[in-house]
Order: C-alpha cells, then structure tokens, then sequence
C-alpha cells in the first residue's frame, strides 16, 4: 500500500537504519498491539514538530480534549460563584421564553440552543471578550442567533435590561426585545445578525480580514480586537459556513476564532448520527490549515483516561458515533454502564466505583468552564493561524429529561410546572425560589441578585475589568471622514466629449478619480470577486495595488506592462477570487466599518450583476439588516446589452430584487453624469445624513457618447425621473417615452422616427430609479388614505408625467423586466405601456436580442402609436400600419415563453 508516495521517489541514504526502525515498528506491534504502536507513533510525530522536522500535519487525533488536563492553565476565576450566576442566567432565559409564549402564544423562541451553549458564553464574557468602555473598539463577538434569551437574561441580571424588557421578548412592534441579533431592530445591543446560518460564520471571517486590511494599510490599530464568532455543529452544513474556511489561514488570522457548539443535534435530529461530527470538523479545517481544539470530555473523564492502559476506552470514544452518543445523553446512567462501559470487562471496572447518577453526570467538555477556559486561553495564544474550538455539549442541557438530548429539543418553548421544578433542582436554585412561586396559575418569576451580593458585583467586576458590556452597538467616530471635493467628480459630469465610452468606463474613472481625493482617497475600498477585467477595471490594480497579507513574493508575469497586476501588504483593492459570498462579506464589513470600528468606509463592490442579488441575496438582506452603508455596483447589466453570454449571465431583474430589500436604493443610471450625481448623493447620504443605506447602480458595457451634465439636472435624477428631452416642435399628437439605461438608444431613435414619420412629438424622461418614484408614491397614497379629509396629494410621478399639457400617452422601455418601469403604472393616469426584457437571456448581437425581446426602436414606435391609440388619439390602423411597416411578426411567439 502506498500512501505517501513520494517516499519511493526520493533515494534512501541509509537503507540499513531505515530497516533497523520499519523492524523496530514491527516488533512493537508484534509484541504489544497497534494501540502501543499508534502510541508511539503519536509520541514521534509530537518530538518531530517540537524539532521542527516538518512533518506534514495529521489531520486526525483520536476522540479526546486536544488540551492535557496538565496543560491546562490555572482557572483564574471563582468556579462556584459562576456556576450560580449561570444558574440564574440560565433560569431567566427559560423563563423569558415561556412566558412569551404564554402572553403570546406561538410567538416561538428557544429554550435548547442557550442551554447547550451557556458556558461557552459565560467563560468568554466573564474572562475574555473585550467591551468598549474604553473608547476603543473591543472584540467582534458573533453570537449564535438561537441563543439571544440567554444573552437577554444576562444583560438583565447586569441591570442593562428590565423586566419589562423580558416580558416584551419577540414582541417587536412594541419595541420589545428582537427574536435575534437585529441591529435594525436593537441598534444599542446588537452589532451582528447572524440567526440565517452560515451568514455569521462567512462574515466572521472577512471582519477579520477587514480587520487586518486597516491595520496593514496604517488606517487602524487592529490589534486589540478579536472576532469570535460562535455557531452551530448543524449550520456548519452551509456552504457560507465552510466555502470560505481557507482564507484565514492563507492570511494567518490569529484574530479569528469560531466556537463551535457540538450539541450533535440540528432542527430535525443528529447532525453526523452514523459519524462523528467533531472528528470530521477537525479533519477539515486542520486540512484547512487551523488551529483546532477540541473540547470534548470535561474533567471527570481525565481521571478514566488516565487508567486507560489498554486504550479500550480511547477505541470505545473513537468508535462511538454521534447518534449513539445522542442516545446516551437521553438514557440513564445504568443504560450507559451497560451499552457503553458494559460490553468490554476493563471498561467496566473503570467505572465500578461510579453510581449510575454519576455515569450519567460525566458531563461533556462544553459544559466544563476550566476546559473551556483553557481552550479560549490556548486560543487567544495562538499565533500564526485561526482557532476553531470544537465543543461537545447536549442541546437542552439543565432542561431536565424531557428536552436533554431529545430529537424535537430545538423547538420545545414550553414547560411544564414540574419540568421547571426539575430545572430548578438542577440550578441548585431551591433557596431562591420558592416553592409557592411556581404552580400552574401562575406566573414563573425571574430572579435578580440582591443589591450588593456578592454574585452581582463579582459579574459586574469582571465586565467592568473587561472594558464594559457585550453586546453592544455604539456609533463612535474614531476617525472622521469628509465629502470628496468637488474635482474627482466633475471630469465625468462634463461628459466624453466625442469619445463613446460605458458607464462602467465613467464609473472606473470615477473610481480612480475619488482614489486621488486628498479626503476619501484612502477609505476608499473597491472589493470584486475576479472580474476586474471583464469590467475594464484591471486598470485599478496598479494604482491601488491589490491588498495581499504577504505581499507579492513573485514576479508577476506582466511586470513589464504599465498595468500590472500588483499585489501588496498596503494594497487598497479587495480581489477576492471567485466568491460573491466571500466579497459580500466584506462588503459587509467594510460598509459597517463606521460602526464597529468608528471608522467610515467607502466600499464599492463591483459584480457581474447577475451573480449579486439573485446569488447572494441572503447576505444582501444580511447587510441590510447590519446597517451597511456602501455601493454596490452591478457591472454587465441588461439583458441584451451584455451581448454574448447567454442565459445564465443575462441579467434582467437584479433591479426587481433590488427593489425588495428596504435599504437598497436601486438606481439605473442611462448616461456617465447621471451616475457620479447619484454616488455623489450616495457618498453625502452615508457620511453626512449619515443615513444607513446601500446604493445599487447598474452599469452596462456599451459605449456611446456621454453629453454632460443638462443645468439643473441633479434634483430629477435624484428624485428618481426627469424630462431629458422635450418633445420636437410640429407633430400633432404628444407623447412621452421614459428610458433607464442602455435603453436610452432605442427611446431616442424612436423620438426622431414618431415625429418624422408618425406625427408624434414624444419627449424623453430618464427614469433613473423607479423604486424610489415608487416609494414616494406609496408614502403620498398612504396619507391620503389616513387623512381622507384633507386635500389629498399627489404623487409625484404622476405630478410629472400627468400635469398641465401633459403628454397622451407614456412608454417605459427598459433593458431589464416590464416588472421594473410597472412599479409605477398605477399612479401614471395615461394610457401605459411598459418594454422589457422578461424571460430568459441568450446570447446574441445587441441588435439581434433587442429585436427579440421587443425593445428596440421600432417597437417603441409601435408601443407609443398603441398608447396613444387607447387615448383615441391615433386609430388603430395606424398602429397596424406601422407593425406592417416595420415588418414586425405579430404571430412570433412571445420571448416570454419557455414551454416551447
Ligand atoms: C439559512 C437557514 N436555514 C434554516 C434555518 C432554520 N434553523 C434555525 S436553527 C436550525 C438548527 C440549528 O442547528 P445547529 O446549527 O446545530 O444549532 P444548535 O441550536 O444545535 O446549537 C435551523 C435549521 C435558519 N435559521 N437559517
Ligand atoms: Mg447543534
């Protein structure tokens, strides 16, 4: 068998030593079994990398705490003091949520999350994590979502919330306390929603990039902050969760640790019943280049071990798996004498000594605060590379028999007046609570330290030594950011002269322009996930550099071009390789930078725009949700701009899934100078309104010439619509085209060919954002129906198309869905008719899709003769007249369709 291959092909110096020890392995195993040998195996690999030998890392260890009960560091805590504080906390969390179910039945919460995880919390709040009393920024702590009742039932025992507060849990529209960690919702407390999984995990990872990025690049001291971030065994099934484990240990982010909760157990059942969750985490991500510590047995079991002389009890964890596991967390302590110890007479004897009470209570590594400390300890040591801690725990646990471990214990919200008997038992809380106090007419009671006791100073002193409370969300400047000045902006709002260029070439102008502002140049962050290219905006790299933890230590193949692609440790782009969910991420990050940091950002994130909203949607609604403020940029839009491509890259309704996230402000810029007016707005909105909103623009690739700037045009375009063009004087009949984009080409060859050949003097609207035309329409519509008394308003895309001498009739075109210009229709009173492109995209001429998808020049010709035709104001035969003429197929079949 071969398994290291490259030992056959390299000469062997010394045959006879290499025999002397194969047979020296040999005799062992003939003489003392392979448990001896795997043993000593072990104890070489260990001498070989404290000599630095180089030996390749094994990704596997056997099923036991990675950190020796000798290794472990003194516990500088009082181990009973917060073991009480946790009973509290852990009683309080169970209260909140059944009384919220009791006020508010089926208003949900959890109960087993938090009672899994409690320690993992309580060791990293009372020891370890950073707040931001002083005046810095502290540790980045990513908390589970299912486990905000116990973050709530401490920050009440710390005096931070009421019982009120409690009462209100998951009763957000009175401003009660949110499901999850919603910094929209509790903007003071939480600064990290995480509770769609995998989301928490992804970003975890590019904060910690970020982190580095404004160190490297002399912006911040990062030092002093760590990013934990705390998850799931089940939600480690992501792909968000995992797709992006490399890149920590590729930039050695040893301010990054995961903890992950080995409960074994997700929504349904076990997470790896037939294998072993935590032995194939630690496989992937040592292979992934980690620091893993696995917490799995707590301190009891080191005494088991230590006897263990013929490894029987290290082969019966080994061999275990999770499901069994899982089993032995819901039977009694006779059961796993029996099944577990039972079978093998050394593992028996091993445990003689033992009641079943106390077989039961061996408790798990995840539950033991020394381990977990140690564990924190060795992480926060670490250099060099991330941590992951792998901690085995029981969902449900200190819930009593009827949730420990159970197959539904994720759902269970309620309780029953003796299950909370027994879980006051198990809290050793019966001097607190009264008996009289629980029954089934009343109310269960939370439970406060008495002023002054010695429990609640000590939590108070420990979050007092640690800088403050945690979680919490403050928006502190640090470092200031003013408006770039006027320059960066004006060379793209004068237009291209007679050069045709796209607005993606005007936006990289832009880009680079704003790079060079004396105030914004440095915080500028452009992030794009390996289309520079495609997008012309490879010319970025030399200039800004590219951002590269090491720097470059190769000589890249084009150094001798002008534009090479230059890496650096101070570099100011984020490539960031193929991963829109990777970029999203720092987006995320760097667009929230202004509050976690004090530090305001200017993130620009250009993607192919097909791959943004459709793709990572989650982490839009995500960074929605973070109270991001930044660009998003989507390159290549329109569904027959892009021309080649096809299907799968055509994008035609990034725009309408833009339109459904709150903060998105969806815009589609037609000409350069429209475009450097809305981020120029954008910019003002984030740092001086300091409004929490992302801008989205859509940037197309095909090139025409860009006039500048029409006087007093800023005010429509960033309303949302304005007269581009009036209509030409002559014709009898008035109409109005509205264009957005690239379809502004088609729109303005249809007004000269309606007023040459048709009679009609159509004038010409740039509609930039009908989401927000929308919105206000939407506002002005509501007010009307709360004051029916009073005069009602107008909104105003209907004060602009349908005012005085207004035109007959409106057509919208667009190179996106009908969906998009529809948004208005309602509050347009004329005759409507909107073009787009809906269905699927192929690749083709621009020429040759536009045909196909009826939007080009001729069928705005049709659709305007069509509109104005319902106004009576042409007859129909004309329209028919000018169908014939254009020798459009009226039988084709509609581009719609795709059940052909
Ligand atoms: C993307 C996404 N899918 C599904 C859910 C629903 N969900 C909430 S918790 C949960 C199980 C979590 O299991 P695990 O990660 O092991 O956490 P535990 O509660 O066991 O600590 C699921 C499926 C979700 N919140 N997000
Ligand atoms: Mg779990």
């Amino acid at each position: 068998m071969i398994i290291d291959g490259f030992v056959h092909q390299l000469p062997d110096t010394d045959p006879t030593e290499t025999e002397e020890w194969l047979q020296s392995l040999d005799a062992v195993v003939d003489a003392r079994g392979k448990t001896r040998a795997r043993f000593l195996m072990s104890k070489l690999l260990e001498r070989a990398r404290e000599l630095q030998v180089g030996t390749p890392a094994t990704v596997s260890t056997p099923y036991v705490n990675t950190i020796p009960p000798e290794e472990e560091p003194w516990f500088p805590g009082d181990e009973e003091l917060e073991r009480r504080i946790r009973a509290y906390i852990r009683w309080n969390a169970a209260v909140m949520v059944i009384k919220a179910n009791k006020q508010a039945d089926g208003i949900g919460g959890h109960l087993s999350t938090f009672a899994s995880s409690a320690a993992l919390y309580d060791v990293g709040l009372n020891h370890f994590f950073r707040g931001k009393d002083d005046g810095l920024p502290g540790d980045a702590v990513y908390i589970q979502g299912h486990a905000a009742p116990g973050i709530y039932a401490r920050a009440f025992l710390e005096g931070r919330l009421t019982e009120a507060d409690l009462d209100q849990f998951r009763q957000e529209v009175g401003g009660g306390l949110s499901s999850y960690p919603h910094p929209r919702l509790m903007p003071q407390f939480w600064e990290y929603p995480t509770v769609s999984m995998g989301l928490g995990p992804i970003n975890s990872i590019y904060h910690a990039r970020f982190l580095r990025y404004l160190h490297n690049r002399r912006i911040d001291d990062s030092s002093g902050t760590r990013v934990w971030c705390f998850l799931g065994d089940g939600e480690i099934d992501e792909p968000e969760t995992m797709g992006a484990i490399t890149l920590p240990a590729r930039d050695e982010l040893d301010n990054l640790i995961w903890v992950v909760n080995c409960n074994l157990q997700r929504l349904d059942g076990p997470v790896r019943g037939n294998g072993k969750i935590i032995q194939e985490l630690e496989a992937v991500f040592r292979g992934a280049g980690w620091n893993v510590i696995k917490v799995i047995w707590g301190s009891k079991w080191d005494q088991l071990l230590a006897q263990d002389r013929d490894g029987v009890l290290l082969n019966k964890m080994n061999t275990t798996v999770d499901g069994e596991f899982q089993r032995y967390a819901v039977e009694s302590g006779a059961f796993a004498r029996e099944h577990f110890f039972g079978p093998d007479p050394r593992l028996r004897k091993m445990v003689e000594h033992l009641s079943d009470e106390e077989i039961r209570n061996l408790p798990r590594g995840g539950h033991d605060y020394r381990k977990l400390y140690a564990a924190y300890h060795a992480a926060t040591e670490q250099r060099g590379a991330p941590t992951v801690i792998l901690a085995k725990t029981i969902k449900g646990w200190t819930l009593g028999p009827d949730v420990e471990g159970r197959n539904a214990t994720h759902q269970i919200k309620k309780m029953t007046v003796d299950q909370l008997r027994v879980l006051r038992e198990r809290l050793r809380l019966q001097d607190i609570i009264d008996e009289g106090a629980l029954g089934d007419d009343k109310e269960p009671p939370y439970i406060r330290f008495v002023e002054g006791s010695t429990e609640q100073q000590y939590m108070l002193d420990r979050r007092k030594a640690l800088d403050g409370p945690l979680p919490e969300r403050v928006v502190r400047t640090r470092k200031p950011l003013a408006m770039p000045e006027d320059k960066p902006f004006d060379e793209v709002l004068a237009g291209s002269g007679r050069q045709e260029v796209s607005t993606t070439m005007a936006f990289t102008r832009l880009l680079r322009n704003l790079h060079r502002d004396p105030h914004v140049g440095q915080r500028v962050v452009p992030i794009i996930p390996d289309e520079a290219r495609t997008f012309g905006m490879d010319a970025l790299f030399k200039e800004f550099k590219i951002y590269a933890a090491h720097g470059q230590a190769y000589t890249p193949v084009d150094a001798q071009l002008l534009l090479s692609y230059t890496e650096s440790k101070d570099g100011q782009v984020l490539e960031e390789g193929i991963t829109e969910a990777g970029s999203m991420a720092s987006f995320i990050a760097a667009a929230t930078s202004y509050a976690h940091r004090g530090i305001p950002m200017l993130p620009f994130f250009t993607f192919y725009s097909m791959f943004g909203f459709q793709r990572v949607g989650d982490l839009i609604w995500s960074a929605a949700d973070s109270r991001a403020r930044g660009f998003m940029l989507g390159a290549t839009a329109g569904r027959t701009t892009l021309l080649g491509e096809g299907l799968q890259h055509q994008d035609g309704h990034s725009l309408v899934l833009a339109s459904t996230v709150p903060t998105v402000e969806a815009w589609d810029p037609a000409f350069a100078y429209e475009m450097a007016t809305i981020v120029r707005h954008g910019i003002h909105e984030m740092l001086v309104d300091e409004r929490d909103v992302v801008y989205y623009l859509t940037l197309y690739n095909e090139n025409y010439v860009m006039p500048p700037l029409p006087e007093g045009a800023e005010e429509g375009i960033l309303r949302g619509l304005y007269r581009w063009a009036d209509a030409p004087e002559g014709p009898t009949h008035r109409a109005a085209i509205l264009f957005s984009g690239t379809a502004q080409g088609a729109a303005r060859a249809a007004q000269a060919e309606l007023a040459e050949r048709w009679d009609v003097g159509a004038e010409l609207w740039s509609a930039t954002s009908y989401k927000r035309l929308r919105e206000q329409a939407l506002s002005t519509e509501r007010w009307n129906r709360l004051h029916p008394t009073e005069a009602p308003r107008t909104p105003l895309v209907t004060e602009l198309l349908a005012g005085e001498g207004a035109p007959g009739a409106v057509v919208a075109v667009t190179d996106f869905m009908k969906a998009v210009p529809d948004q208005v229709a309602r509050w347009v009173p004329q005759p409507f008719v909107p073009l787009g492109t809906d269905g699927f995209g192929r690749s083709d001429t621009r020429e040759r899709l536009r045909e196909f998808f009826e939007v080009d020049m001729r069928q705005v010709v049709v659709a305007t003769l069509f509109a104005l035709a319902q106004q009576g104001e042409v007859k129909p035969e004309t329209v028919a007249e000018a169908i014939a003429h254009y020798g459009i197929d009226t039988d084709r079949t509609d581009p719609r369709a795709f059940d052909l």
